[in-house]
């Protein structure tokens, strides 16, 4: 049934662009001071509306869905991972659950090569030499990093973003290999020249640069496990901007720390915002805080993709960027 003004709560900031919008359109309750909600804050949100906008900081699990009231009948997430919902209690309780993808998927592989590059090239360990004034002058043997052209980059999850990856990394002269649950279409593994591995074990154990795009799920949970990660040459190097739970941290950072991997370049955590602190400690690694896709284009671009799910589920039509279990 068509709502005329829907009541939204938007659990953190948004872009000042999203947000007059949505005050424009909806009955919105903004976080103007962007502060976490605490558990009781989320429960009475999920109690009073029809639309919760959560992001990737707020957990929507089974116990908070439980005491969800009759009124919510979307959660329109902001942001393309929806590995913090429940989406096996929402669709029990018939809330329907929409993400925002495609808007961020160049930003995120931008942010990917940003970190192969400065890994690879030693960019942060310089910039701190420099800035600490601890550089005396040009040498032949300082700061030698790795050529990134010749090289190979194992994919592991080529959908969007791991595509657009393997695009950008051609224009480096790099070679394409992937691990995915199925092949890509023929058109964009030839386009892309990409060899595919059904095995992964097969293709840890020969790459050079290994990126992590794939989605968090039960599946892929640990997929880069202490077993697999063993695998790896000592020269190669780990790019993650997917999820932290992907990897196991603690047997990264060990073989980080005992150099039996080149560096490491992570933009998520598997605890985030906690991280392993011999993480810190470590040169062979650039550490970022979760900004992918952090532009202003690319956020006030999901801001808007949740306005139209918000708006066409309002309309009585049914939100074009659905989630649906076990899917994509
Ligand atoms: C978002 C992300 O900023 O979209 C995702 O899955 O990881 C981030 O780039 C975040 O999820 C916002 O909720």
């Amino acid at each position: 049934m068509p709502l005329t003004k829907p009541l939204v709560i938007v659990t953190r900031k948004l872009p000042d662009v999203v947000e007059t919008r949505m005050m424009e359109l909806f009955d919105s309750r903004l976080n103007h001071d962007d502060h976490a909600m605490t558990e009781s804050e989320l429960v009475d949100a999920v109690k009073q509306a029809d639309v919760l906008v959560p992001t990737v900081t707020d957990r929507i699990d089974g116990a908070l869905l439980a005491q969800a009231g009759p009124r919510l009948k979307l959660i329109a997430s902001f942001g393309t991972g929806v590995d913090h919902i429940d989406l096996a209690a929402a669709r029990a309780k018939g809330i329907t659950v929409t993400n925002t993808p495609g808007v961020l998927t160049d930003d995120t592989a931008d942010m990917t090569m940003a970190l192969i590059l400065a890994v690879s090239r030693r960019l942060v360990e310089g910039d701190r030499l420099v800035r600490e004034k601890r550089w005396q002058g040009w040498g032949p043997t300082l700061m030698l990093g790795q050529r990134l052209t010749g090289k190979r980059l194992g994919i592991i999850g080529m959908g969007r973003i791991g595509q657009a990856v393997a695009r950008r990394a051609r224009g480096f002269g790099i070679s394409i290999h992937y691990h995915n649950r199925r092949r890509v279409p023929d058109a964009v593994q030839h386009e892309l020249e990409a060899t595919y591995w059904e095995s992964l074990d097969q293709m840890l154990a020969r790459m050079d640069i290994i990126s992590v795009n794939c989605p968090h799920t039960p599946a892929t949970y640990h997929l880069l496990s202490a077993r697999r990660l063993k695998l790896l040459r000592p020269h190669s190097v780990v790019i993650n901007t997917a999820r932290g739970e992907v990897i196991d941290e603690d047997a990264l950072t060990r073989m980080l720390a005992a150099h039996e991997i080149a560096g490491a370049g992570l933009d998520v955590f598997e605890h985030e915002p906690a991280i392993n602190p011999k993480l810190l400690k470590l040169d062979n690694v650039v550490l970022l805080p979760h900004m992918g896709s952090a532009t202003l284009e690319g956020r006030v671009a999901m801001g808007e993709r949740v306005i139209i799910n918000i708006k066409t589920l309002a309309d009585g039509h049914r939100p074009p960027d659905r989630v649906i279990e076990g899917v994509g």
